[in-house]
């Protein structure tokens, strides 16, 4: 793809190979509703989807995934039996995201015409999405034109909806297409209505409405250089939703979208002094948050966004770990949202805990509504036979527990908002206690309590005892929120706490076996990882037999580690650590990290310029910040696509920026920044809104 680096996403050319990879940077989305790059023309085999947040599906006994809603922004134009389309020919074909407005304007230039779009998710109406479509004839000659609702949907597992009735009115100039569709598993009722604006006359007699569209085809004489416009407006309703409002205005909805994205990105905006790639590259990672956050709605970002639905549309610790940060600089309501979703999950991970055997609260690792787990025993395939691999990540991934505390620990030292981690955190804190008492095991003769057969971060090691992340980050967010939570007087949550006692949970903390560096100050990930056979990821590379092989078989008998791990640990908790022991893990774990995450390489640039390695660090958060400019990550974990978009990496590229080369770090509610700048960046600057605080801080 070609970019112009400034303030727009730019391909200046159109290759058939590109399609996935351009439907998903070019993405527009609200928190809410998610339309990837596609091209109006566009249907299934390119991969259009109008993906919907938290609205979830399981069709037959396939995976349960988030659901691509009916495509009502479909427009072709014919032009003698040939769709105009780059896929056929074209002259000129521009696509260019606005990063500062969150809309995409194409341009298409044909022997026939010229195609010129404007499209929007509107952000300030997270109900809405609008098009302007011109077309401008270069030859006096018949057009044969068709837009309406396109009901074939690209899915990974569907069938996904049934019509309950699709019905089309036309009145001159408009076209009203009204659409109910339902969800087969929960039998959920989403409504869309679209208003096409049409600039040339249209009758009922040019309807169609059949299983797969509903629309208008006709033709339209047009003269040289004349323009035929269709404008449209789309709104979705879904069962929790008001319904239809009675008047629509595509012009002010456009407006409106516009002045408040540029508002909020604005105001959110992190101003670099360095390389245009670097600025540019940071922007991007600003739009690509912020697209996904919503105001409105308590739900929570997935992991690959709103362009798709790989990873099944679900939520994991990407969230609190990755993208939380952000939010909670200036993007509070948005920040208290995502958390609140966690507290709606309590229910599911009760559910869960039970299910595998546990008291307490296992949250999710790929979480649904209210906190489902939708993560599968068999959650890869084997990439030549199609035969489902058993893996443990929902069964042993027992971190995300710790996580999920992990984000409300950090939203309080932001704000220092007790109200509503008392609201919110206070049960999850209590289950999640209960979950991890549960699950350890503990070890008479030393008095420790063990974590054993679960799964780090990396996940090529499974079933492992005591991995030092899991381990750690339960003792200190427990701690932490311990803390805060017993006070000790009348005010102290456990007033009201029937079953459990600080003291109770203190005397388990203070028994968590924490594994400590040995001799050389290395922090083994797991017992038993320094036993393993020390290759890098480029030998185990040359060992593997088929295309797209899944790594974890092979790796988990090596050192080779899919991504940071003992790393993470100490980029998060950089102050329970000395420069000694950072810097010898770091170096030690460097080699063996394949990286085949998406959420690793902000890790180790965290920590590269927390310990003084800072071209490392540069390096490293470019690649991150990038991964969805650069369309370099990996497509298929076994047989499984895992392609879409990574908001984890954007958010850990905004993180490196923040914690790392501006050393912020919050406390009760109060901020402190150090100058950590890599040589590549001179100066940094961005805002930090709370209720008591709108500052503008400059790093130089
Ligand atoms: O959460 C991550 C996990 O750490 C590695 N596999 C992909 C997940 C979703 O991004």
């Amino acid at each position: 793809m070609s970019k112009i680096w400034g303030d727009r996403l730019t391909l200046k050319s159109f290759s058939t190979d590109d399609t996935y990879q351009v439907g998903t940077s070019f993405l527009l989305a609200n928190g809410h509703l998610g339309y990837r790059g596609t091209l109006s023309e566009d249907k299934k085999d390119q991969m259009v989807a109008l993906n919907l947040c938290g609205v979830y599906d399981q069709y037959e006994n396939k995976w349960r995934e988030s659901i691509n809603l009916y495509n009502p922004l479909y427009i072709e134009i014919r032009y003698h039996d040939q769709v105009l389309t780059p896929r056929n020919a074209s002259l000129k074909h521009e696509l260019a995201l606005s990063l500062l407005k969150a809309e995409l304007n194409r341009h298409t230039d044909f022997d026939a015409g010229t195609i010129i779009s404007r499209r929007f998710v509107s952000i300030s109406d997270d109900q809405v999405l609008g098009e302007f479509f011109s077309f401008r004839a270069k030859k006096t000659d018949q057009y044969e034109v068709t837009f309406g609702v396109d009901k074939e949907v690209y899915e990974i597992n569907g069938p996904h909806l049934e019509t309950v009735s699709c019905a089309a009115k036309t009145d001159h100039h408009l076209l009203i297409i009204e659409s109910i569709m339902k969800t087969k598993e929960c039998k959920q009722i989403i409504k869309m209505r679209t208003i096409y604006t049409c600039s040339h006359e249209i009758s009922s007699a040019d309807v169609i409405n059949n299983d797969v569209f509903i629309g208008v085809k006709t033709l339209f004489e047009l003269k040289q250089n004349e323009v035929m416009k269709v404008d449209i407006m789309s709104r979705i309703i879904i069962s929790s939703d008001n319904d239809f409002p009675s008047k629509e205005n595509l012009n002010e909805s456009y407006k409106q979208h516009i002045r408040e994205f540029e508002a909020l990105f604005k105001r959110s905006r992190i101003l670099l002094d360095g390389t245009k790639e670097a600025q540019f590259a940071i922007d991007f990672c600003v739009y690509s948050l912020l697209i996904l956050g919503s105001k409105t709605r308590t739900t929570s970002i997935p992991a690959r966004g709103l362009s798709g639905q790989v990873y099944k549309g679900a939520v994991f610790w990407d969230t609190e770990i990755f993208m939380l940060p952000f939010f909670l600089l200036n993007n509070l309501d948005i920040a208290r949202n995502l958390l609140i979703y966690r507290y709606d999950g309590l229910e599911g991970a009760l559910k869960k805990s039970k299910r595998f055997g546990y008291d307490g609260a296992f949250y999710a690792w790929e979480s649904q509504e209210n906190g489902f787990e939708a993560c599968s025993l068999y959650n890869v395939t084997d990439a030549k036979t199609g035969q489902p691999i058993r893996t443990y990540f929902a069964d042993k991934q027992i971190h995300i527990s710790a996580d999920v505390l992990y984000g409300f620990l950090s939203y309080y030292q932001a704000t220092k908002d007790l109200d509503f981690l008392k609201r919110y955190c206070f049960r999850i804190f209590i289950e999640v206690y209960k979950f991890y008492r549960s699950y350890s095991t503990f070890d008479v003769i030393t008095g420790q309590y063990h974590f054993n057969d679960v799964i780090g971060p990396d996940e090529y090691h499974e079933r492992v005892n005591d991995n030092a992340f899991t381990n750690y980050l339960i003792y200190f967010t427990l701690r932490e929120l311990l803390g805060i939570f017993d006070t000790g007087d009348n005010n102290s949550c456990f007033a009201a706490e029937k079953e459990i006692t600080p003291v109770m949970i203190r005397s388990f903390l203070e028994s968590i076996y924490l594994p400590k560096p040995n001799q050389d100050g290395i922090i083994e990930q797991f017992a038993g990882y320094f036993l393993l056979e020390a290759v890098t990821p480029e030998v185990l590379k040359t060992r593997m037999e088929t295309q797209n092989e899944y790594w974890g078989k092979k790796a988990s008998l090596t050192k080779v580690i899919k991504q940071a791990d003992v790393v993470t640990l100490l980029a998060l908790f950089k102050d329970q650590f000395s420069s000694k022991i950072k810097q010898a893990n770091y170096e030690y774990y460097l080699p063996y990290t394949e990286h085949g995450s998406s959420l690793s390489s902000s890790m180790y640039a965290l920590l590269a310029a927390d310990i003084g390695k800072s071209d490392d660090s540069y390096r490293l958060w470019l690649k991150s910040a990038q991964i969805d400019l650069r369309g370099t990550s990996k497509m298929f974990a076994g047989g499984i696509f895992i392609g879409g978009s990574h908001p984890a990496a954007a958010g850990g590229g905004i993180l490196t920026l923040l914690h790392g080369y501006s050393g912020l770090v919050a406390k009760d509610g109060k901020y402190s920044f150090s100058n950590n700048l890599p040589q590549e960046i001179k100066k940094l600057s961005f805002r930090i809104k709370t209720a008591k605080k709108n500052r503008l801080i400059k790093i130089s």
